[in-house]
């Protein structure tokens, strides 16, 4: 095992590494940026390294800065958390070729992986069904338009290096493909650097079901079910949870032997996620592979009592993973709310800055990660997340009550946060009734002049 690791990151997800390596009795080293000299995983880590400006160009995206702190550290292995270089190839082959272990896959899965193009014909090849769609990048209009005509409209074109929405167009016929196409290449261009776009049938109102997966690196292979993450607001998921509701046990059954059959596929190895569109017909696609520990890891965690990062850890020390596929049971119902310093009145405008009053929710089944506490003050430079609730309960209706009475609980101001959003979700009819879907926020709330998400009318 480790003796001391790097954590390349910040806020809550740095706390959650930093606490798995200490039950582990691995030292940890934090990195911070100027911005975050006041941070919480920068006390609670053993040691603390400053690796430069706020912006995370210069601090935590700045790979020279990173590695030298690991250097000067002399740590054995790096943890990258999610976002900034957690899906960065050329930085996993950094770390390896200065024998600092990536706790991650290997280089070329994430490379694969971030090629959605190319992870779609990997597996086609391997009989994993995913969205009808072209088997290349599509490369000039009139390809486009023999393409739309083959699969019908709707078609969407995404950006090959995209995922998360971003160079993303939806065309519902002839006279909207020319623009769809130029468009979607532009903002790939603009956001990946990369014009590559390919083109899929567009699912009409699908469920967004996800994955975890575990891999040894000696090809063991297990998933940890499913957790749905459709309730989204411009491709920012709100909540999620696990099991999916209303999913039949052998359509589960049958999304977990095939998010497996992908991670072999692949041969991956370390903790990932593979993502799955699920229609109103019960088919299922296979949408991405997100080859990091995910946000939204501990509704997982609740329901199979395994902890993700401990695992990753383990599996990146060369451990064998300790349970098969049949060891794995799953228990009850979670449910994760993530709260946003963010102002649901107006149009969700970062709210950062000083945090005056704080009380974070306890009591039985309910578990907070966050980084924050009272006097800290958000700086306006990186994600709004400042606190993920997540309840376990023996079944969705009483996960719901623990959740309600959970954010009712909590009080953080002066900041705006989507506390008050989460309670409109939870009470909605249709949330309760566990008809959730990637147009769940768009039917049941309209957006004011002003932006303000405002319930509508009940409806089922
Ligand atoms: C789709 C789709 C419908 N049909 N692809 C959005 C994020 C990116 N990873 C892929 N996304 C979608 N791809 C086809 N062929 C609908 C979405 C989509 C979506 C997916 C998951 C969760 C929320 C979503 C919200 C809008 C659109």
């Amino acid at each position: 095992m480790f003796h001391k690791i790097l954590i390349a990151n910040r806020g809550e997800v740095a706390i959650r590494i930093i606490r798995a390596c200490r039950e582990l009795g691995i030292h940890s080293v934090a990195v911070y940026s100027k911005a975050d000299r006041d941070s919480l995983h920068v006390k609670l880590a053993d040691d603390a390294i400053c690796v430069g400006n706020a912006p995370s160009s210069e601090s935590y995206l700045n790979i020279p800065a990173i590695i030298s702190a690991a250097e000067v550290a002399d740590v054995e292995a790096i943890h990258p958390g999610w976002g900034f270089l957690a899906e960065n190839a050329h930085f996993a082959e950094i770390c390896e070729s200065c024998q600092i272990r990536f706790i991650g896959p290997k280089p070329e899965s994430i490379r694969l992986a971030g090629d959605k193009s190319m992870a779609r014909n990997v597996m086609r090849k391997a009989g994993i069904p995913i969205i009808p769609g072209s088997k290349e990048t599509v490369k000039d209009q009139d390809e486009a338009f023999r393409l739309a005509k083959k699969f019908g409209y709707p078609v969407i074109i995404k950006a090959a290096a995209g995922g998360g929405g971003k160079g993303m167009k939806v065309a519902h016929n002839d006279g909207k493909l020319i623009s769809a196409f130029l468009t979607a290449q532009a903002e790939a261009e603009a956001a990946f650097g990369n014009r590559s776009v390919y083109i899929e049938k567009f699912i009409m109102e699908p469920r967004h079901i996800e994955i975890q997966v575990l891999a040894d690196r000696f090809g063991s292979i297990i998933h940890l079910g499913e957790r749905d993450c459709s309730i989204q607001r411009r491709h920012q998921k709100l909540l999620e949870e696990s099991p999916a509701t209303g999913l039949t046990e052998k359509l589960r059954r049958r999304i977990g032997e095939t998010a497996t059959k992908v991670a072999k596929a692949v041969q991956y190895e370390n903790a990932g996620t593979v993502e799955f569109l699920v229609d109103s017909d019960d088919n299922f696609y296979f949408m991405e592979m997100n080859t990091r520990l995910q946000v939204e890891h501990p509704v997982t965690e609740a329901v199979t009592g395994i902890d993700l990062v401990k695992e990753q850890i383990r599996i990146a020390a060369g451990e064998k993973l300790r349970w098969g596929q049949s060891d794995i049971k799953f228990e009850g119902h979670a449910i994760e709310c993530r709260i946003n310093a963010e102002d649901p009145d107006h149009d969700f405008l970062p709210s950062p800055g000083k945090i005056e009053s704080l009380l974070l929710p306890g009591g039985p089944n309910v578990r907070v990660d966050s980084h924050v506490y009272p006097g800290y003050t958000i700086p306006p430079y990186y994600d709004s997340l400042i606190a993920k609730i997540i309840v376990h309960a023996p079944n969705r209706q009483e996960a719901i009550a623990a959740m309600q009475r959970a954010l009712r609980e909590t009080i953080i101001s002066p900041v705006k946060t989507t506390i008050s959003l989460h309670e409109k979700i939870l009470n909605r009819p249709r949330f309760r009734q566990g008809k959730v879907g990637t147009n769940f926020i768009d039917t049941q709330f309209t957006t004011s002049k002003i932006g303000a998400l405002e319930e509508r009318k009940e409806e089922a």
